[in-house]
């Protein structure tokens, strides 16, 4: 289906002559790991045409509401279009790229110099393209010699990347698309694909209409679990215990692979042991997970009776304190019966944002070097003499939260964000605005003009492309390398974010960093995946390392392993085993029971954030759709019936909600789709888009100790009523949505109010 946009209102100039061809530009859409293709076509008065590409195997030409309101998120007014310094007075003035290039390499050379290169860091973002990251992750971790690089995939894919390494010896994905279309039984744990990873879901709706059944894990009653045969609404932070459950069961009733687990594995006797002392049968797996009894049995009979079965987890399972021991968890199972790299049977981890892949791809965690090569003195040594590397990093860097944690004790003096949020996305993210407060330099390389980060004491702002002026290559969830290519010019003095760091480190003093353009960067990061790999490494596109421009330009989506030997590589890895642990065997990993933060007199119940269908993250794109605002309008807090009633809420009505690290005010929503004792907050509000929502400031700090992940689903809290004297609203034609309740608090008496002025465009939605 292609839907007619019409571009806004102050870009109808930009557009017409900005359109780069009439023609269809084959690109790939920015949001989610899903990573569908998308067709761009310019239709005459300031229109685009966004359809799904039919060409495209993420998508087949299908996209979701998301996708399909791409045209709507195009426009200028919030975005940030020249360099920019803060002054005196705290307001921000243009500067040249010149000065404020000039105020970056400055800042970064002189903090380096006194305090060592460890005193600075990069902050990145699954926004980024794969050569934005590469040139990013080699700047750090070669010439400044620092590891300090880490990015928003910290939030969210950590724990699936640990979890890989620790069973597979590498950050491998066995599975693909088509196992969804070929399984008999697809089991989602902690993912609402329905809204996440909506085309991905449709097709396993398209696989359930066959008799294809579908289990779902998730303590919510989501729309995804709408779809399901079988519902386990799991008490937070158990699925260890039922995946371990499940092993038990497995080998009670005999349908383990024998074969596969002494051929291609080690460690099975031990942990197999270890679930049977802690969950030994049915009713102990039942206990520990909060689930009835006949529910868990009806899981794993389906799952014993059932060869062809994919098992896919998201942030359900990654955002969690013991995020690493859930997906070992399943990848026991899945390890166990040898249902792993065969048609139709894997795990699968859903990746979040579109490039997420492609960050781990280069290297861009802090405990990952390069082209998922990590700290091993023998990587480091190759990727040295492969960049030519003056300055190597030796040790793996701080990870986000430490990052910032670094940043507060006066560790790290100098930060550059590129394509993230923190001051909103980050626990405890009031503690994070007051942490970068105290840099002496922060850079932000952004979209936007003006973000909770960028008002948290930015000094630098550097512009940078958005999607669809951007060109380069992102990789989905199943290995899929696509482009994302470029419709529209580049709007103001933007550039591309590999071009400033390049540019940064040629004005550093660093050889290295001519690239002429994205495809020269991309043919160096596939020649350092192949170089001296000879099939010890998973990642490897060496097909491609000597792609010329045109073939760049029109690289169809392609799936790694690329070896440059292979003419016909498998898709999957790990049926035959074959893993890069140095024995070459898959490990099975001991978790750890089930821990938690507690609840208390004081915080009972617990606060689950996540995502909305229409909106993605901190709204900087979708927040500029009005048909994407129909969805949910306003910062709202799931509640069961009988909780809110307890606590004094009305349905429709305000509530505050309090945890130990802060509170906000939101508007209640009663559904029996909540347990008792659990509040659902969607991430998206922040104090650009209104006035007391920033739910990042309610998370506690809980790290998973192998992934450094932190836990966003189960923060401790509590609620109350909260009534305004007064309430109206104002509909206004706006550049962005903004939601403020200016209104006069009934109980304190007090006058609370915040205006917007996003281009001049701002308004006060009630008043
Ligand atoms: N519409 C939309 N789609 C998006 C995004 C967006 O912002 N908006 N963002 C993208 C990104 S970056 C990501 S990472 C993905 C995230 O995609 P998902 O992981 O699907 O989304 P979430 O809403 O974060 O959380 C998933 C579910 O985990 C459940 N959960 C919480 N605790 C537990 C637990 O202990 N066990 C289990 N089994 N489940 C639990 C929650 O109730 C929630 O329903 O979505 C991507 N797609
Ligand atoms: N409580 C709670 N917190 C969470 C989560 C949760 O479930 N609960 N989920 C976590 C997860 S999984 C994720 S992925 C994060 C996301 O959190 P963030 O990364 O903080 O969110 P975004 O809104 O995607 O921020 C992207 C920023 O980059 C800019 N940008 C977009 N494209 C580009 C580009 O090409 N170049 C540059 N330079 N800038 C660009 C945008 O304008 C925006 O300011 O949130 C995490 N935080
Ligand atoms: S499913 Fe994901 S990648 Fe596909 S159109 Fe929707 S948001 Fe974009
Ligand atoms: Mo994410």
């Amino acid at each position: 289906m292609a839907i007619m946009t019409e571009a806004p209102a102050e870009r109808v100039a930009e557009l017409n002559s900005a359109m780069q061809s009439s023609t269809a530009t084959r690109t790939c859409c920015p949001f989610c790991g899903v990573g569908c293709g998308v067709i761009a076509i310019p239709a005459g008065k300031a229109e685009i045409s966004i359809s799904g590409d039919p060409a495209h195997p993420a998508n087949y030409g299908q996209l979701c509401r998301k996708g399909l309101a791409l045209g709507d998120t195009l426009g200028l007014s919030a975005r940030l279009l020249h360099p920019m310094r803060r002054a005196e007075d705290g307001q921000f003035a243009r500067v040249s790229w010149d000065s404020a290039l000039d105020d970056v390499v400055n800042g970064f050379a002189s903090i380096i110099d006194r305090h060592g290169p460890d005193a600075v860091a990069f902050y990145l973002s699954g926004q980024l393209l794969t050569e934005d990251y590469y040139v990013a992750n080699k700047l750090m971790k070669g010439f400044i010699g620092s590891a300090n690089v880490d990015t928003n995939s910290r939030l969210c894919m950590a724990s699936a990347v640990a979890g890989h390494k620790r069973a597979f010896g590498a950050d491998t994905v066995p599975g693909c698309y088509e196992d969804f279309d070929l399984a008999e039984l697809v089991v989602l744990v902690g993912s609402n694909a329905a809204w996440c990873h909506p085309v991905l879901y449709q097709r396993i709706r398209a696989r359930k209409s066959t008799n294809a059944k579908l289990v779902i894990v998730d303590p919510r009653r989501t729309a995804t679990a709408d779809g399901a045969d079988l519902f386990l609404p799991i008490a937070p932070g158990t699925d260890q215990a039922l995946f371990s459950g499940l092993l038990v069961h497995l080998a009670l009733h005999d349908v383990l692979d024998t074969d596969y687990i002494a051929r291609h594995t080690t460690g099975f006797d031990a942990v197999l042991a270890d679930a049977k002392k802690s969950v030994p049968t049915i009713e102990a797996t039942a206990q520990a997970t909060g689930l009835a009894r006949r529910d868990v049995a009806a899981f794993f009979a389906l799952f014993a009776a059932t060869p062809r079965v994919v098992t896919a987890f998201s942030q359900g399972v990654n955002q969690s304190g013991q995020g690493t021991d859930k997906v070992n968890a399943i990848l026991n199972c899945h390890l166990a019966t040898g249902r792993i790299g065969k048609p139709g049977a894997a795990p699968f981890s859903l990746t979040g944002q579109t490039n997420a892949m492609g960050g781990r791809e280069v290297g861009g965690l802090a405990n990952m070097l390069a082209a998922h090569m990590g700290f091993e003195s023998e990587n480091i040594e190759r990727v040295q003499r492969f960049w030519r590397a003056p300055r190597m990093a030796v040790r793996e860097g701080l990870k986000a939260v430490q990052m910032l944690q670094a940043v507060a004790s006066g560790q790290i003096k100098a930060l550059w964000i590129a394509g993230s949020n923190p001051a909103a996305s980050l626990p405890e993210a009031d503690r994070i605005r007051e942490a970068l407060r105290k840099l002496e330099l922060l850079v932000i390389s952004d979209n936007n003009q003006s973000t909770d980060t960028i008002t948290s004491g930015a000094h630098i702002l550097l512009p940078a492309l958005a999607w669809g002026e951007k060109s380069g290559s992102v990789t989905n969830s199943e290995r899929v390398i696509s482009r994302q290519r470029a419709f529209l010019k580049a709007p103001g003095e933007t550039r591309p974010d590999w071009g400033i760091f390049a540019e940064f480190g040629r004005r550093m003093g660093f050889d290295g960093f001519d690239y002429a353009s994205a495809a020269e960067v991309f043919r160096e990061h596939a020649h350092l995946s192949c170089f001296e790999n000879n099939g010890k490494r998973d990642f490897d596109i060496g097909a491609l390392a000597d792609l010329s421009d045109a073939g760049y330009d029109t690289l169809a989506p392609t799936q790694w392993p690329a070896r440059a030997d292979e003419t016909s590589g498998s898709r999957r890895f790990f049926a035959q085993g074959g893993f890069f642990t140095p024995d070459r065997k898959a490990r099975f990993i001991l978790p750890a029971p089930a821990l938690g933060l507690c609840v208390s007199e004081a915080f009972p119940l617990r606060l689950n954030t996540g995502r909305s269908r229409d909106q993605w993250h901190t709204m900087t794109r979708t927040g500029l759709s009005a048909r994407l605002a129909r969805d949910v309008a306003e910062p709202v807090m799931d509640v069961c019936p009988e909780d809110g009633v307890d606590a004094g809420l009305v349905d429709g009505g305000f509530a505050r909600v309090t945890t130990a690290c802060g509170s906000c005010i939101l508007r209640v929503r009663m559904t029996d789709r909540q347990t008792r004792g659990h509040l659902f907050v969607p991430i998206h509000w922040t104090d650009e888009t209104a006035s007391d929502a920033r739910v990042g400031a309610l998370v506690a700090t809980w790290l998973d100790p192998v992934s450094g992940q932190p836990d966003l689903k189960t923060t401790p809290a509590k609620i109350k009523p909260v009534t305004f004297a007064l309430q109206g609203l104002l509909l206004a034609r706006a550049a962005r949505y903004y939601v403020s309740r200016s209104l006069v608090d009934a109980c304190g008496g007090r006058a609370r109010g915040r205006l917007s002025s996003r281009g001049g465009r701002g308004f006060d939605c009630l008043a």
